[in-house]
């Protein structure tokens, strides 16, 4: 599949009236680092339309909505651009007033000092989400700049990637390994080094919706078009199911044992790759006693599936030379997700698909020189950093990631034990709306009694309407320059440069406010020379320098190249030693790190915490099974609410029931129902359809309402669909990791109210209407 780039076309051009800035863009608005290809057409400063770079080499033009709907984001009559500040007793209430830069970081910069005076630094505590780019600098802002150690990424377990990670980390000793889609070779599908996958196996994932993690989803349409099957793994159908030669629609949770079952079916009938098992991999016979516990026959109930399908896809993946899986956020977010993950990875290994071309990409070289996030950790008194919150109880968990563990941090926010807080940073995150935290009822409570709160953000969301005093208004991709980095440090193919093309109010970036509040607050650190200038930060803490800015800006995007097996020539190992990473040098089946960190080194079957088989008392009264969250084109988690274009395409929140169920509760296509638990309740409109099996039940996240009452109680309506109220705070796994998100258990009843969005109405506070 060969696509005609123009690679020498130059980053910023004229064209008729326009100049053309090319760029490569992630956050704002909210993506993942896949650094997809736009041309911004600019006129007179202002930014007229928005097109897909046909000379990106991997995007080749294509893009999502979201991107196409830029302008309509970045110009919204609800985005605020000028720094805000609100006295403490007027929390939750409209009365914001308009400030300077100076006089916010005056503020700030008195009462962090004044804070950590009084408690210790300890006492601040820094909230983030996913991996935008401000998310991954969560760490940097609260280490570097405002001196504590608790920077947390909120959501229950850490379910987002760090689980598939950590299992990736206690197997193979390096990051999570993603289905390679030729995104670094020069050559592309076509590169003589590269082999299209005969099998990409999509497990929990929706590529194309997400395009989670910098995986650019569409490449998976490119690679079927090129000859590749698809299996996938999902109790859900969707538009890429439906072209699957096989779907196993499992029960939500379940995994594991489906995993399990696989490998025992790949292991009995000597379907493995003898060769690579034998030569780079340790523990194979205690795995394979592992696996014969789960003959496909108890999977096959386990998991509610029919046996000869299991049989089917262990078959099909194993003959297929290569073979590549696609492992999404479902394998995170269920408590026995780090199992769930070690089995995946221990089917990547048996099959001999590891870092090999068209199987799975590995990270390695690169790891080591990575200076994000330790830059301000290192800098940290090490006295200061034992106080982590959860760095007993979860060492790996809070030392991997350098965060505070999410679920203790609301412990103690709420008890004061070990120490009680003071103040909070929220930056990237939304978390009161139904994202980044479980029972966020809870959150809300502990976070609103605080001393002092700072939110940095384009909008007033819920979150910082309940919990901040001072707002600092955030520049989008098109205001900005950056770098994007797929897969971050850890598989990383291509590098992007993002472009500044216009400049809106006083809006400034991450990168910017680390830089200027830092050399406020920790002089020291931010004067000591490691930074020539802000671009050299910027290359330092995404590339370590591997180019300048500059270097990068002229290519617009960069292809790095990539090197397979790895472990055949001391690539994986710092030390330069062959093999994997680990202390057998070896992929372990049987982990070491697991075992030292007090889990069972094998992977093991562990039901939901709340099912039908664990807890049939509660499933009486909430029979169903709830997941939540399967992405959608129009919306990144809470974002994108306000935009008109998007909203026309998901204007309220749904609930997607099977029509079978629909009939035996009385409920209609689009009429509202509530679900609730045993944690709390919320209200959508049901979408009746066969894509989600009986029994089984999906609500969307991330809904507020801009256009709702933004003062408390109400607080844009962020109580009224907000699914995270149903599920359980601290439901996790044995190393901290996996929470279930995407199985928990509700009852749904119809309501009569209509809490339907007036289209027409909303467009005229909010934008104008497409259709
Ligand atoms: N448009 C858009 N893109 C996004 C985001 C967004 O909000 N919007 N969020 C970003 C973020 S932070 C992330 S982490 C990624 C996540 O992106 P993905 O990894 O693609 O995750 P989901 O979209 O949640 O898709 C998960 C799939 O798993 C299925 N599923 C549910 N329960 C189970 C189960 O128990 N087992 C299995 N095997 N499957 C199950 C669901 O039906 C769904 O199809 O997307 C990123 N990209
Ligand atoms: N029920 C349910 N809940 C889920 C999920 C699910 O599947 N089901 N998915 C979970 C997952 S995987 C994740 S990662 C979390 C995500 O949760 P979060 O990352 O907390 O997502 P948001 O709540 O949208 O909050 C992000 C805020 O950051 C702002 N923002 C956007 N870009 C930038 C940037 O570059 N810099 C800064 N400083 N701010 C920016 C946005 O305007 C937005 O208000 O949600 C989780 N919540
Ligand atoms: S994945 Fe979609 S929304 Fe994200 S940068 Fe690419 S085109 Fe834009
Ligand atoms: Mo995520």
């Amino acid at each position: 599949m060969k696509f005609e780039n123009d690679l020498d076309k130059p980053w910023c051009y004229e064209e008729g009236d326009y100049t053309v800035t090319r760029s490569s863009i992630w956050s704002p608005p909210g993506c993942h680092p896949v650094g997809c290809g736009v041309k911004l057409y600019v006129k007179d400063g202002v930014l007229e339309k928005v097109e897909g770079d046909e000379n990106n080499p991997v995007t080749n033009g294509r893009l999502c909505v979201r991107c196409l709907a830029l302008k309509d984001y970045i110009y919204n009559p609800s985005r605020v651009i000028h720094p805000l500040k609100r006295a403490r007793e007027d929390r939750g209430k409209d009365k914001w007033e308009r400030t300077t830069w100076d006089d916010a970081f005056d503020i700030i910069e008195r009462k962090t000092t004044e804070i950590k005076e009084k408690y210790g630094a300890e006492s601040i505590c820094l909230l983030s989400g996913t991996g935008r780019d401000g998310g991954i600098l969560s760490q940097t802002l609260a280490h570097a700049v405002f001196g504590t150690p608790n920077s947390a990424y909120t959501q229950s377990g850490y379910a987002c990637y760090e689980p598939r990670c950590a299992s990736a980390m206690f197997a193979s000793g390096v990051g999570y390994p993603e289905i390679d889609y030729a995104g670094g070779l020069p050559g592309g599908y076509d590169d003589p080094d590269y082999v299209v996958p005969e099998v990409i196996m999509v497990w929990g994932k929706q590529p194309l919706a997400s395009n989670g993690d910098g995986l650019f989803g569409h490449a998976v349409l490119d690679l079927m078009r090129c000859g590749a099957k698809l299996i996938a793994i999902d109790p859900r159908v969707n538009w890429l199911t439906t072209r699957a030669v096989l779907q196993l629609r499992l029960r939500p949770g379940t995994d594991a044992a489906l995993g399990l079952a696989l490998i025992n079916i790949i292991v009995t009938e000597e379907l493995y790759d003898h060769d690579f098992v034998e030569r780079w991999t340790w523990g194979f016979e205690e795995l394979a006693e592992r696996a014969k516990e789960m003959p496909p026959e108890r999977a096959a109930e386990i998991c509610g599936l029919n046996v000869e399908d299991i049989y089917a896809v262990a078959r099909t993946y194993a003959k297929a030379k290569p073979a590549s899986i696609a492992w999404g956020l479902a394998i995170d977010q269920q408590q026995n997700g780090v199992q769930a993950g070690h089995c995946i990875l221990s089917l990547m290994a048996l099959t001999g698909n590891l870092d090999v071309p068209g199987g799975q990409l590995m990270g390695g070289e690169f790891q080591d020189d990575t200076v994000v996030p330790n830059y301000g950790w290192n800098k940290l008194d090490p006295d200061l950093r034992a106080k982590t919150i959860g760095m007993d109880q979860y060492p790996y968990y809070v030392n991997s990631i350098l965060n505070a563990h999410a679920d203790l941090l609301l412990d103690a926010l709420e008890t004061g034990d070990p120490y009680e807080f003071h103040m909070v940073i929220v930056q990237s995150n939304n978390l009161l709306s139904p994202t980044n935290s479980a029972q966020p009822q809870r959150w809300h409570k502990a976070l609103s009694k605080l001393d002092f709160g700072i939110g940095t953000d384009l909008f007033i969301t819920p979150t910082i309407q309940a919990c901040c005093d001072i707002f600092l208004p955030l520049a989008t991709a098109a205001e900005k320059d950056s770098i994007n980095m797929t897969h971050y440090t850890l598989s990383p193919v291509t590098y992007g440069a993002t472009n500044k093309a216009i400049t809106v109010g006083e809006c400034k970036d991450d990168y910017q406010v680390i830089w200027e509040l830092g050399k406020r607050l920790n002089p020291e650190i931010w004067n000591d020379g490691t930074y020539a200038d802000l671009h050299d930060f910027i290359a330092d803490v995404r590339i370590a320098r591997e180019m300048t800015f500059a270097e990068l800006r002229d290519k617009v995007y960069h292809k790095r190249g990539v090197t397979y097996r790895k472990y055949e020539k001391g690539l994986l190992r710092p030390n330069g030693e062959l093999g994997f990473n680990t202390r057998s040098g070896r992929f372990e089946f049987y982990s070491y790190l697991f075992q030292y960190y007090g889990d069972d080194p094998l992977p093991y079957y562990q039901e939901p915490p709340f099912s039908p088989v664990s807890t049939p008392e509660i499933a009486e009264k909430y029979p169903f099974i709830l997941m939540t969250g399967a992405r959608e084109y129009a919306s990144f988690h809470s974002e994108h609410r306000q935009v008109v274009p998007l909203r026309e395409l998901v204007p309220n929140p749904l609930l997607e029931i099977h029509p079978d169920d629909a009939k035996k509760r009385g409920v209609a296509d689009g009429q509202w129902v509530l679900i609730e638990n045993q944690f709390g309740q919320a209200k959508f409109k049901a979408k009746v359809t066969p894509t989600v099996y009986p029994g089984t039940v999906h609500a969307h996240h991330g809904w507020w309402f801009p256009e709702d009452d933004p003062e408390e109680p109400s607080l844009f309506g962020v109580w009224k669909s907000n699914c995270n109220c149903l599920v359980p705070h601290k439901r996790i796994g044995k190393l901290g990791y996996g929470a279930p998100f995407k199985n928990s258990l509700c009852n749904v009843s119809p309501l009569t109210e209509n809490y339907d969005l007036d289209l027409k109405d909303f467009a005229e506070r909010f934008g104008k209407l497409v259709y």
